[in-house]
């Protein structure tokens, strides 16, 4: 079973993100086994009814972050999850609170290695919010950032051509050498985007 944590400030898309990957996930294979945790009440909610007759299951963690006070729980659920479906992906949605090195650090240390082949760490920032996320809480975007696969730079589309490269090298300062890929929910995102920011990496235990 493969791991994949999508992180990102709150309404950074990871919802709508994760809807288009699961898009792209069944067109690359027709029945995938795949399990959703969502630790999300966000404006964007995957509806059950959607994954229905694809091969896709949710299960929702929603009474607190799983980055802090439901870390033991998110263990025994991706445990739980491993032993009884034994999917071959499970797809965690965090909080627009949870840093993807705690929840990370807490997988590592507290499911056994044996139930699961990678953890990979998807990161979704919001291109239109950057700049000033950078300007008022810079440690915050930071701590975000610090344990990361790849970076989905989500919302491109809101942004002008000519402000994208300063967005571009403002992230660059903070994760110099992070796979970023540039990305619009909103106008769709392509399948070669997709299999780059799922190529497969480990975000090893630090
Ligand atoms: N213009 C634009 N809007 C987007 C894009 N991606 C997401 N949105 C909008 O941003 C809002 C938040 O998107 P979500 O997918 O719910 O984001 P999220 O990170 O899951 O949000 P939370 O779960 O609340 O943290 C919604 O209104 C989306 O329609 C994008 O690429 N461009
Ligand atoms: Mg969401």
């Amino acid at each position: 079973m493969r791991i994949i944590l999508i992180s990102g400030f709150l309404g950074s898309g990871k919802t709508s993100l994760l809807i288009q990957m699961m898009d792209y996930l069944t067109r690359q294979s027709p029945s995938p086994r795949i399990v959703i945790i969502e630790n999300e009440i966000g404006s964007i909610n995957l509806d059950s009814r959607m994954l229905d007759g694809k091969g896709l299951t949710m299960r929702e963690m929603l009474s607190g972050c799983i980055c802090c006070s439901l870390l033991s729980n998110l263990a025994s659920e991706i445990t739980h999850t491993a032993q009884t479906l034994a999917p071959d992906l499970l797809i965690i949605e965090a909080t627009g609170m949870a840093n993807a090195r705690d929840v990370i650090t807490g997988i590592h240390t507290s499911v056994d290695e044996s139930l699961y082949s990678s953890v990979q760490s998807i990161v979704i920032v919001d291109a239109s919010r950057l700049p000033y996320l950078l300007e008022r809480t810079p440690r915050m975007v930071s701590r975000q950032l610090e344990q990361l696969d790849a970076v989905l730079l989500n919302k491109t589309d809101l942004v002008l051509p000519e402000e994208l490269g300063d967005v571009r090298a403002a992230l660059r300062e903070v994760v110099p050498d992070a796979r970023v890929i540039e990305v619009s929910a909103e106008n769709g995102v392509s399948d070669e985007s997709w299999a780059e920011a799922l190529l497969q990496t480990e975000t090893g235990a630090e």
